[in-house]
């Protein structure tokens, strides 16, 4: 349990091993079969490499003709999967050997471990087949090196992942194609920090909770707190967020531009650092929620807020969700300002009990957990007062203030490892072999209370276990299923339940986890053809090669019928 208390992104890793460690000897395989053990098998009987040495050798000769292959450069304004050819990969080995002379051996690592830590996380929710594995993880130490793996992976047409702290959950790094990994962790620097201009220039690999200890020191504070070792560049990748959202922001507010590497090796910054600018197209929201598929971020400039002087952290209790429900609805529509509002619901509570994270036990009940702050101390006490009121109008059960620091950071932590709590649980008391189903959806917060009972319910009647938290001042919540092997399909179709209900109160199918490997199908509902379609335009300009991080938030290759 200790574990979960430490901080550094190495903690995850960490985490994620022990779970495995807990299960090994009844490993089976990732429930995610699909196409392409076909399509691998394909790949070792050469089958693949001939297509692409034709392909190749037709590609530069049409391209020496003065012209590019008719379905890269359709004359539409879309690229629609039907009209597209496989991508020819070449040989990851070739790329390896260069990328070694360019790098030096020290910067490469093939142990088993490494590929293993590379490819999957017990708590992700799409797992990798044992095959899929990058060829080798690589560790470059600046833009230049980022930029000379890259033009070595775009001449041998080898795919590339990037990777900064491995906790994202819809299984965006995933290496589906044999190809290198691109692991950022020694690019891990505050490279310039403007206090009066609250802004931070920073390196991909810092992790927000090093930037947010960093910044303790001038009162000022980084909005987005996800996972616990996420660091910057994922944090750009999925466009995340986290308890603050509702009052500072999501990664897109907060990210004032970047320093990119483009598949070819080209570098961009798209923006300096005032926060506004009419200068041309706004490149920095192109990368923002690209999961690794268009480019790959070397420095960022984040956007800084002044912290609260004074902040209360405190602990509703209510008798049903409704009743929570519509205490957020009335602090939303009365305009109370609240840095953050959390909901978690009764087997939440009773799972952050179970796990000792906290020095106290709490009602195991639906609770919301708020943090109000202000500049002074009647400001504060103000709005605490009046939301004190409204959860006295809806019943609440039980009003606790966290009374020391210590307690406060203590309990927003208990909410951060609230994933890892319930796997917690449900090892010790379900099965050793549980396994684990996050998924996140977003709504307009009038439809909050209805779309979440329901999924509730929905999870309940079919006998699973289940923690649902939500950032509900943000209308977002998510849902920990907890399920037995031979429930995978039965989780499978209660997820779609909770999207399907998402999309019908015109929700979003992920408020903050991005959509990975493992939400293609639902983002193709939520955007429609059309918008994919314009997606893989854009994919295709900056990548003809189809390298960074293929396969995720959407389909490239007409022959990936795999599902989920
Ligand atoms: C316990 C737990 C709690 C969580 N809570 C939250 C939460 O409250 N809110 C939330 O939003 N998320 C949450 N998450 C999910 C996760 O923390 C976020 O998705 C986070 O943004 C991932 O960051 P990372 O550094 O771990 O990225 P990674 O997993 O390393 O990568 C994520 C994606 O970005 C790409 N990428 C990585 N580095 C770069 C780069 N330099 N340039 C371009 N692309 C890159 C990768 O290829 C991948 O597609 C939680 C996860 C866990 C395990
Ligand atoms: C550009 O886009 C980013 C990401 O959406 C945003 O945070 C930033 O404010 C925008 N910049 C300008 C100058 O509009
Ligand atoms: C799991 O959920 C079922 C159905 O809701 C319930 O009957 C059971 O008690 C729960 N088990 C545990 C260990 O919480
Ligand atoms: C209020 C409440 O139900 N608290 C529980 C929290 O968890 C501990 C340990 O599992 C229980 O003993 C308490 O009853």
């Amino acid at each position: 349990m200790n574990l979960f208390r430490q901080r550094g992104a190495q903690r995850v890793r960490e985490v994620s091993r022990s779970f495995k460690r807990f299960n090994s000897s009844t490993q089976t395989p990732s429930p995610i079969a699909g196409p392409k053990k076909d399509r691998s098998s394909f790949l070792r009987s050469g089958g693949l490499f001939l297509l692409g040495s034709i392909l190749g050798a037709a590609y530069v000769s049409v391209k020496v003709g003065g012209n590019v292959p008719e379905f890269m450069f359709p004359q539409s304004s879309t690229s629609k999967l039907r009209d597209m050819l496989a991508p020819a990969y070449g040989d990851a080995e070739d790329a390896l050997k260069e990328l070694t002379d360019v790098l030096g051996p020290s910067k490469v690592s093939r142990t088993k471990t490494t590929l293993d830590d590379h490819s999957d996380t017990f708590f992700s929710t799409h797992h990798a087949e044992p095959d899929q594995r990058p060829v080798a993880v690589v560790y470059p130490e600046s833009t230049e090196e980022v930029s000379a793996i890259l033009k070595v992976c775009h001449k041998h047409r080898v795919p590339v992942v990037p990777f900064s702290g491995g906790t994202s959950l819809e299984g965006q790094f995933i290496p589906t194609r044999k190809g290198i990994c691109i692991d950022l962790g020694n690019m891990n620097k505050i490279l310039e920090l403007h206090k009066d201009d609250l802004d931070v220039v920073v390196q991909p690999a810092v992790g927000w909770e090093d930037l947010r200890d960093y910044l303790q020191d001038y009162n000022l504070m980084f909005g987005p707190d996800p996972g616990p070792g996420a660091c910057i560049g994922g944090m750009i990748g999925t466009s995340c967020s986290g308890t603050n959202a509702a009052r500072y922001g999501t990664m897109r507010e907060n990210v004032v531009g970047v320093t990119v590497v483009l598949a070819d090796g080209t570098v961009v910054k798209t923006k300096k650092r005032p926060k506004k600018s009419s200068a041309g197209y706004n490149l920095t929201g192109l990368f923002i929620g690209s999961e690794g598929t268009l480019g790959i971020v070397t420095e960022a400039t984040l956007k800084l807020h002044v912290k609260p002087r004074y902040e209360n952290v405190l602990v509703v209790a209510f008798p049903t969700l409704v009743d929570a429900a519509n205490t957020v609805a009335e602090m939303v529509q009365r305009a109370i300002p609240a840095n953050a509002i959390e909901l978690l619901d009764d087997n939440m509570m009773h799972y952050v009990n179970f796990s000792g994270e906290t020095s106290s036990k709490y009602d195991e009940l639906p609770t919301l957990m708020l943090k109000l702050g202000g500049d002074s101390k009647e400001s504060t006490q103000h709005v605490t007062r009046a939301v004190e009121q409204i959860c006295k109008q809806h019943n609440r059960k039980s009003f606790r203030f966290a009374e020391s620091d210590e307690e406060k950071f203590e309990l927003w932590n208990a909410r951060k490892v609230a994933l890892w709590s319930t796997i917690n649980y449900g090892k010790q008391t379900i099965d050793e072999d549980v396994q684990v189903w996050t998924t996140d959806v977003a709504v307009p917060i009038s439809r909050l209370c209805q779309s979440l009972q329901e999924t509730k319910d929905e999870i309940s009647k079919a006998g699973l276990n289940a923690s649902i938290v939500g950032h509900v001042g943000d209308g977002n919540y998510h849902a920990v299923i907890l399920f037995k092997k031979d429930q995978y399909e039965l989780t499978k179709k209660l997820v779609q339940g909770m999207i399907d209900r998402a999309l019908l109160a015109e929700g979003t199918v992920t408020g903050e986890h991005g959509v990975g490997y493992g939400k293609r199908d639902y983002l193709i509902e939520e955007a429609g053809e059309d918008a994919i379609d314009l997606m893989r335009k854009i994919k295709m300009a900056l990548d003809p090669n189809r390298i960074l991080n293929p396969d995720k938030i959407f389909r490239i290759d007409p022959n990936d019928v795999g599902g989920h």
